[in-house]
């Protein structure tokens, strides 16, 4: 029995949830939020900051999002989500550490500022923060010049689809990128990321930059 501790409207979460969906895999899904402290309480336990996506196999709680992926691969046989050879899979864990500390975590840094102040976000953080952004961007347009379009879902695009899904909210990818800004929509296109993004809409007034109302 599978059980997936997050939020719909989080983005590590979602990055659970893709590989979830696109294998058909069925779980049970825990909200955490006030109303389920229960839930809350297997995430503080799990991992060593109480961040949720959490995974329940059977007892046994995994935490951090392309762990909770690799497990999907491995012990549900998602064969898609990580290649058996070994040195294919290293191409593709680097560029799932480039969706998770140079977009997500990066973007991260605006939302927190606005979560911490909405009126009074420390804007040179953020003005940083949207220029390391900008320079991650360039590096993925060269990046996508190498990649085949094709509508299968790695551990990349498990990466990929949350992280700039909320990035491009963040820090617009500009019409200078136009193959990432057509990756992002390629993205959103599949159908375990649509579900992720159609289960999200009632959340959307939470974004502390407000709701961009589009996507
Ligand atoms: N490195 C973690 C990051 C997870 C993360 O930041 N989760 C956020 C939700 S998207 C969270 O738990 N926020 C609540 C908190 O930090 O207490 C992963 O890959 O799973």
């Amino acid at each position: 029995m599978l059980a997936l501790y997050g939020h719909p409207f989080s983005s590590y979460t979602w990055k659970a949830l893709i590989p979830l969906y696109a294998n058909d895999i069925p779980f049970e899904f825990r909200v955490v939020g006030p109303d389920h402290p229960e839930h809350a309480a297997v995430v503080e336990s799990a991992g060593p900051q109480g961040k949720f996506p959490v995974l329940d196999d059977d007892g046994r709680l995994i935490f951090e999002a392309t762990s909770i992926v690799e497990h999907i691969a491995v012990c549900h046989d998602a064969y898609d989500l990580l290649p058996d050879d070994r040195h294919a899979a290293l191409q593709l864990r680097m560029i799932d550490r480039v969706f998770d500390n140079y977009v997500m975590n990066v973007m991260q840094v605006v939302v927190d500022e606005y979560l911490r102040d909405a009126n009074n976000p420390d804007l040179v953080r953020c003005e940083e923060a949207r220029t390391r952004l900008t320079r991650t961007y360039r590096w993925l347009e060269q990046w996508l010049a190498t990649y085949p379009a094709n509508d299968r879902i790695t551990l990349i695009e498990c990466a990929a689809a949350p992280s700039l899904f909320y990035a491009d909210w963040v820090h617009p990818i500009a019409d200078e990128f136009p193959r990432l800004r057509a990756f992002r929509k390629h993205l959103l296109a599949l159908p375990a990321v649509k579900r992720c993004v159609d289960d999200a809409r009632p959340y959307r007034d939470w974004f502390p930059l407000g709701n961009p109302g589009r996507d």
